[in-house]
């Protein structure tokens, strides 16, 4: 996979040498080129924005610098032999970025990241690449940062271990929270390791019991606990049939119960708080 970062910050994009990401790229697995935007700007003051049309505060990311960057990145793409670009515009307005959008990037042979400073970029830049290659406007999340670099690296991270052959067998991926199928959308539970005696805590014994019919069954429970006490928007999003009966005995003890009317289909409802049944 090759990818593109165009941006004023090129140093913050340094933490993609390191780690999984840069391991990657030393295999020759990703192949990432990161520009500096103000190559592409010829005044004195290497100006990037400008002021919004419309009036309002903030400054906007100015047409001509982002469009002869990525002209010159494009080419320099399809000269190396790289296709089927796709644009990935940072942006707090954009879709919502989670694991099935990661899986989609992944199967992407080419990405260009344009994170943007300031208010964003004039929009007439995302409408004209927009009718030459898919673009996706994505969001980490439903906060604001100062501007999209370490949202590409967020993405970068998400895509780069679905990669064939990043990830080693021991980290596969095949049961992460939020993989497709795994787990049901459940929150993975507590992880322990050596040594078994800790400042006086201990290890659940079912771990240490060789039981893997039992372990499974702790593991899951622990799952349930986790996601609905941090994640009670995925335990209602489940389709019922996905929990079986151990299942169901541990969501009632947390206070969970299934919509009568909706079964087998209706999803489960939170009992409302306080309120004996
Ligand atoms: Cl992708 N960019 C910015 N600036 N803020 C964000 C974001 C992206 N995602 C969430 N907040």
């Amino acid at each position: 996979m090759r990818l593109d970062v165009v941006t004023i910050f090129p140093e913050y994009l340094d933490p993609l040498n390191v780690s999984l990401v840069g391991k990657a790229r030393a295999r020759g697995q990703l192949n990432v080129h990161v520009h500096d935007l103000r190559s592409w700007t010829y005044d004195r003051h290497n100006t990037v924005d400008d002021t919004p049309y419309g009036g309002g505060p903030g400054m906007v990311m100015k047409t001509d610098p982002w469009g002869e960057a990525l002209d010159a990145v494009l080419a320099d793409g399809y000269e190396t032999g790289a296709h089927q670009p796709a644009l990935v515009v940072p942006t707090p307005s954009g879709r919502p970025f989670n694991q099935e959008l990661a899986v989609e990037l992944s199967e992407r042979p080419w990405l260009v990241f344009t994170p943007a400073r300031y208010e964003g970029i004039d929009r007439r830049v995302i409408d004209e690449y927009a009718t030459r290659m898919p673009v996706y406007e994505v969001s980490i999340g439903d906060y604001v940062l100062a501007g999209g670099e370490a949202a590409v690296l967020v993405v970068t991270e998400a895509v780069a271990r679905l990669l064939p052959g990043v990830l080693g067998n021991a980290e596969s991926h095949q049961d992460d929270s939020f993989a497709p199928g795994a787990m049901a959308n459940l929150l993975e539970g507590p992880v322990y390791t050596k040594p078994p005696q800790w400042r006086e805590r201990g290890i659940p014994d079912v771990l240490l019991s060789g039981h893997h019919g039992k372990i499974a069954r702790w593991r899951r429970d622990e799952a349930l606990k986790r996601t609905a006490a941090n994640r009670p928007d995925l335990i209602e999003r489940c389709e019922p049939k996905v929990f079986d009966k151990k299942d169901r005995e541990m969501l009632s003890i947390l206070g969970w119960a299934p919509d009568p009317a909706g079964e087998p289909y209706g999803r489960f409802w939170r009992r409302p708080q306080g309120v004996e049944e």
